[in-house]
Formats: C-alpha cells, sequence, structure tokens
C-alpha cells in the first residue's frame, strides 16, 4: 500500500515552483491565449464549449484528493487538521468542478489549453492530496493554532470574493452573449481581477493552513498563474473602454 515519501513531496513541490516561473517569465509579456486574451482568427476549430472544458479540466483537482482521501487503508483517523485540510482543497474544486461550469457564459475554452489545465490538475490533485493524507503530521491541537486559524479564515474570505466575482463577471452577459463589458460592483470598484484577487487570497490563506511545501508551491504557482492575467485584463480594460474608471487597479485595491 502507499506510503509517505518525502522526496517525492520535494521533488514535486520543487517542480511545480519552476512551473510557477516559467508561467510568469511566459505571461508577463503576453497573456494565456483564452477568454478575452484569444486571437479570434487562430484555430477556430479547436474548442470546446466552456461548460466541458472546465468541467473536464478541473474534475482531477476534486477526484485525485478525494480518492486519495476516500481509499486510503488504513483510514486516516488523526490528526484532525489533515482530512479537514483535504476536505477544504476538495471543497474548493467541487465549486470550480461541479458548480462553477453550469452557469459560466464564458466563450469556447481552447483544446490546445485545455490539455495542459488536465494534466496541471491531475499533478497538482495528487500532490496535494497526496501529502495531506499520507505525510502532513500535525499536532493534536493544530485546529486552535494561529497559522491554522487565520489561515482558514484567509481561505474562507478569498473563496467569498471569488464566488462572488464570478457571479457578477456572468451577470454581465445573457444567456448567449458574448461581449465584454465593464465589471461593476464588489471588489470590482477597486480592481479589474477581483475574482483572481480572491483566488490569490484564499490559496495563500490555505498555504498558511496547512503550514507545508506543497501548499506553498501552489500558492506561489497561482499567483504567477493568474497575477500577470489580471494585469493583461486590465490593460484590455483601459484600451477598450475610454470611460473605464481611472482609479481602478489591476490585482491589489488601493495598491497595484
Ligand atoms: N484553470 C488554474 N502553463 C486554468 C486553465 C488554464 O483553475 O500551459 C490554472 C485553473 C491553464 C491554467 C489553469 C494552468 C496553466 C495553463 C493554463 C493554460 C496554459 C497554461 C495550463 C489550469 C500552461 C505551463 C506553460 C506552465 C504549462 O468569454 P470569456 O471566457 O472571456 O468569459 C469570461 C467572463 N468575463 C466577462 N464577461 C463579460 N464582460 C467581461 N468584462 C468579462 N470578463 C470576464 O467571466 C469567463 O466566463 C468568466 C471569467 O473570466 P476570467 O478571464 O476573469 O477568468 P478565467 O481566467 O476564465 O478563470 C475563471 C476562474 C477564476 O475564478 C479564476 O480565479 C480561476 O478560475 N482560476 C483560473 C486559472 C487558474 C487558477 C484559478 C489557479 O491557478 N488557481
Amino acid at each position: 500500500s502507499m506510503q509517505c515519501f518525502p522526496s517525492l513531496v520535494l521533488a514535486l513541490s520543487a517542480l511545480l515552483g519552476a512551473l510557477a516561473l516559467l508561467q510568469l517569465s511566459l505571461y508577463l509579456r503576453v497573456p494565456s491565449r483564452y477568454g478575452k486574451h484569444e486571437e479570434r482568427l487562430c484555430r477556430p476549430r479547436g474548442r470546446l464549449p466552456a461548460r466541458c472544458a472546465w468541467f473536464l479540466q478541473e474534475l482531477p483537482s476534486f477526484l485525485v484528493p478525494a480518492l486519495l482521501l476516500a481509499l486510503r487503508s488504513p483510514p486516516r483517523l488523526e490528526p484532525l487538521g489533515c482530512r479537514l485540510l483535504c476536505c477544504l482543497f476538495c471543497w474548493h474544486y467541487f465549486y470550480r468542478t461541479f458548480i462553477y461550469p453550469f452557469f459560466t457564459r464564458g466563450r469556447p475554452f481552447p483544446l490546445q489549453l485545455l490539455f495542459f489545465g488536465t494534466l496541471f490538475c491531475i499533478y497538482n490533485g495528487f500532490l496535494q492530496g497526496y501529502y495531506l493524507v499520507y505525510c502532513a503530521e500535525y499536532p493534536n491541537d493544530w485546529c486552535t493554532d494561529i497559522r491554522f486559524t487565520s489561515g482558514l479564515l484567509l481561505f474562507l474570505l478569498g473563496m467569498g470574493i471569488n464566488i462572488h466575482s464570478d457571479l457578477l463577471l456572468r451577470q454581465l452577459r445573457k444567456p448567449g452573449e458574448v461581449t465584454y463589458k465593464i465589471p461593476q460592483g464588489g471588489l470590482f470598484t477597486y480592481v479589474s481581477g477581483a475574482n483572481y484577487f480572491g483566488e490569490i487570497v484564499e490559496w495563500f490563506g490555505f498555504a498558511i493552513a496547512t503550514w507545508s511545501l506543497p501548499a506553498f508551491a501552489f500558492a506561489f504557482f497561482t499567483l504567477c498563474c493568474i497575477g500577470p492575467r489580471a494585469y493583461h485584463h486590465h490593460r484590455y480594460y483601459l484600451k477598450t473602454f475610454t470611460d473605464y474608471p481611472k482609479s481602478r487597479k489591476a490585482l491589489v485595491p488601493f495598491v497595484f
């Protein structure tokens, strides 16, 4: 049966960190080509409806850790921290897999990115799940530790911002519409990438609550992946809408 190999966790986390840097170097200059940054003319056929694409792509991030947790024998009964944290991760991806895709009004998603996105979700789902189910060890009172409580609070706050902002974006379109408008309300009052800001806060909260290398590597990856994207969204809005609110920042309210 499976057991913990610390060197495997270390290697996979290091590779995740390296992928994060690769993303940063690629996406600081040009955005990843989906949504509003896709060149309309190229590859009109290699796409899947947003609904299927997001469902398929995010499913492994829910399924892999959920299965690792459920199938572990003997079941992990102690400490409570590990199961709780693994469930938090699965909870986010339950939303992203089973709820978000069914309401999205996004454009069809490029197949090539779907392929890499799916690979990424398998990789990360395995790393986070494997670490929490087989390797993590917490003292029995971890649930009252300041790292756990403050991290959990940040996680919930970030998730709230992310879900609320996703909702505001969706409401900009009627079903079948594919045009872009100026997002209004919630944290969009202050930043162009409110959904991304929420997601980044969420995963840094998760990293603090788990206090683990894999979770910090994933938070860093998220920052490098959608941080630049928020900046490209911001530039797109400034270029497209002459009446775009001048005081709005790209990602972090009042700062950047
Ligand atoms: N999926 C994370 N890299 C990504 C898919 C793409 O969950 O090869 C990372 C995630 C993947 C990426 C994933 C990993 C890296 C990949 C990349 C592809 C290439 C890259 C694999 C897996 C890669 C290397 C080199 C390392 C191998 O039509 P539309 O779609 O634009 O409509 C949008 C709509 N909307 C508007 N509607 C009207 N008016 C406006 N002004 C509008 N603005 C937007 O709202 C969408 O329907 C919707 C949201 O759009 P947008 O662009 O704001 O968000 P989006 O980027 O689509 O993300 C959706 C949610 C969001 O909450 C975000 O926080 C979360 O997913 N997310 C996204 C990406 C990654 C991630 C979270 C994470 O890292 N944690």
